[in-house]
């Protein structure tokens, strides 16, 4: 009875890819017992990942029901990851400044999160979407956002607010968006423990995910699509980790300025 329902699951679904993917002769694409050789996903993955040429044909996929499950083994657009960004004794002293700030608790929809945060330069209501000035960003972050912004081949003052979360071993962080209220540049650095990040992108038939660890002194660029069309989430660490964001909030206009308006 359930091989019935499987076998009709994986039928439906790979009709279902035959009726919309065009086929293609030089595409190769692992064996799956709901997925044939020769199936180009590209065009039907193109549509919702607006401005990327997806050529991800090579990729291996299964199939849940209806929908498409693939690991990507190339990082999205928009997604760069670079190692050794920091020395081994410019993140003890950076760890040590940490260990002195005051982390906040993160409630969101009524749940108290396992991970602390503290905000520099503006703060963020979670609730709200919104960014409100804050504290000044300290002096101990002035070289390494220095060093970030020019990575990112951005201006050196072009973050102009700071997240510092706190991740104490079974603390993560779900898939989520950064919000609008930010610009379009995410820069992230990790310490203390490694972490593994994930990247997903959903449309009603494919999910696309993308995973790596992200090894302490490391930093990471979510910028275009990764960073306006995907989610990313941090699995729930073993030890304890940091991570330091840099954004930029986007100037508000004049008109919105009192107002409490709800970010899309
Ligand atoms: O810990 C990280 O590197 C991710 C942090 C993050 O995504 C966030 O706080 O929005």
């Amino acid at each position: 009875m359930v091989f019935g329902k499987r076998l009709a699951a994986g039928v439906i679904c790979w009709i279902q890819l035959a009726a919309t993917f065009p086929l293609s002769l030089n595409s190769t694409v692992s064996l799956t017992p709901c997925f044939k050789p020769g199936i180009d996903l590209s065009q039907a993955l193109s549509q919702p990942m607006l401005g990327v040429k997806a050529v991800i044909i090579h990729e291996p996929f299964r199939c849940i029901g209806r929908v498409v499950i693939q690991k990507l083994k190339k990082a999205p657009e928009g997604f760069r990851y670079v190692f050794d960004f920091m020395s081994p004794a410019e993140e003890q002293n950076i760890l040590a400044e940490l260990r002195q700030l005051n982390f906040q608790s993160v409630v969101m929809r009524g749940r108290v999160a396992k991970r602390t945060v503290a905000h520099f330069g503006f703060d963020y209501i979670y609730n709200t979407q919104q960014a409100r000035p804050s504290k000044a960003i300290p002096p101990f972050l002035q070289h390494i956002i220095s060093k970030a912004a020019l990575i990112a081949g951005l201006p050196d003052d072009a973050f102009n607010q700071v997240l510092i979360n706190r991740y104490p071993a079974g603390a993560g962080i779900h898939g989520h968006k950064d919000a609008p209220a930010f610009d379009e540049t995410i820069v992230g650095i990790s310490l203390g423990a490694p972490a593994v990040m994930r990247l997903h992108h959903r449309t009603p038939t494919v999910v696309q995910s993308f995973k790596l660890t992200l090894e302490p002194r490391s930093l990471y660029i979510l910028s275009g699509t990764v960073r306006s069309e995907w989610e990313h989430s941090v699995d729930p660490v073993k030890n304890l980790r940091y991570s330091i964001t840099f954004r930029r909030v986007k100037p508000v206009p004049l008109l919105l300025k009192n107002k409490t308006t709800r970010s899309a």
